[in-house]
């Protein structure tokens, strides 16, 4: 999708040069006059690091996101559902793919990438640390996960990087389908049984405060937010993100008869919002540093699913090669 015939040498001379108080004021004009950064374009080393960190992090959140869903498959209730659900993911492995190549522009191969993951250095979203234990997750997840991702998303597709910017265009659109067919499995639920609309709720309970969490760390707690938002590669805080979340999705519950699990939260006429109630961030960080409900499964099938892939890898590569030789022959 991306070119990653990346100049070598000029992006190894732009790693040893010296930024200079006028290379730096330049690029920052370039990115306030809304002027898009390509990958070949000089940029701060600490600009591309942040990219790197953050594309990469939201590549590998599609990648291990496929794996509490695809839990589901071949437990869909219906044929219909079944392929609505086998269609989602394939989305998200795309969604993923994207994302690497747009990474890759800026000199990082998608190979590192993935050592990164599997070495654990490299995070992914904490949100998909929880299990799905019924299938009214799988409406939760579309609804609520894939909500809160598209809330985050939809700035990234005005990020000062074009690469990344322009990737998040198609994947929001793909991410807007994933919510409405989430939020529809709740909508068919709660005008089901008792035992359906229990189960609804029972998902919501569960998904609710972990979604809340996905948006990052509060305002006064993000490292990294205001030189994100400086160099526009963020354009809202994490705190403004979750607000505008909760605004739009507390009247969805609402309007299926779904009551939100936090007994603070009340609409506050002056100003238009919502207030919830506090976030367990311990939680957040225990998820963070590896010790969530489902961080142990989640590597193990990712590096389960790395080595069972190795012979498609080299089989690839034998033909690339054979390919080579033909042409060269
Ligand atoms: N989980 O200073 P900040 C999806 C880390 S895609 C884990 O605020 P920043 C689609 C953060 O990396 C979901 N780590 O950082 C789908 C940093 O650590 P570091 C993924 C988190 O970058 C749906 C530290 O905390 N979306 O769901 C989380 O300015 C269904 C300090 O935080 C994206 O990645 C977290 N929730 O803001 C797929 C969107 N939050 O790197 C399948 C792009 C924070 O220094 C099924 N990313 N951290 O080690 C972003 O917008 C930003 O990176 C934030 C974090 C907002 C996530």
């Amino acid at each position: 999708m991306y070119t990653q015939g990346l100049d070598q040498k000029s992006s190894q001379s732009a790693e040893i040069k010296v930024e200079s108080a006028e290379d730096n004021a330049r690029f920052q004009a370039h990115v306030d006059a809304e002027e898009k950064i390509e990958p070949k374009d000089w940029m701060p080393e600490a600009y591309r690091r942040t990219l790197v960190r953050q594309i990469s992090q939201h590549a590998h959140s599609e990648i291990i996101g496929m794996q509490p869903e695809g839990n589901w498959l071949t437990r869909a209730p219906s044929l219909r559902r079944k392929s609505i659900l086998l269609a989602k993911i394939q989305d998200e492995a795309g969604h993923g793919l994207y994302l690497y190549s747009a990474a890759e522009t800026l000199g990082i191969s998608r190979e590192q990438m993935g050592d990164q993951l599997l070495a654990g250095t490299a995070k992914y979203s904490s949100i998909f640390n929880y299990p799905t234990l019924t299938w009214a997750d799988i409406g939760a997840v579309g609804w609520l996960v894939d909500g809160a991702a598209i809330m985050n998303q939809i700035p990234l597709c005005r990020c000062s990087y074009g690469p990344y910017s322009r990737a998040m265009i198609r994947i929001c659109k793909e991410e807007s389908f994933h919510q409405r067919q989430g939020y529809e499995i709740m909508v068919e639920l709660c005008r089901g049984s008792k035992e359906q609309k229990e189960m609804a709720q029972d998902a919501l309970n569960r998904w609710w405060w972990p979604s809340l969490m996905m948006f990052g760390p509060s305002d006064k707690d993000s490292q990294h937010s205001a030189q994100s938002m400086a160099w526009k590669i963020k354009r809202f805080s994490n705190d403004e993100l979750r607000q505008k979340f909760v605004d739009v999705t507390v009247p969805q519950a609402e309007f299926i008869g779904l009551k939100m699990p936090d007994d603070d939260l009340v609409y506050d006429e002056e100003s238009g919002h919502y207030r919830y109630g506090e976030i367990n961030w311990q939680e957040f960080t225990d998820v963070l540093a590896g010790n969530g409900q489902c961080n142990r499964e989640r590597m193990r099938t990712r590096r389960e699913a790395h080595q069972n892939g190795a012979w498609v890898r080299e089989a690839a590569q034998a033909h690339a090669a054979k390919k080579v030789a033909r042409a060269a022959a």
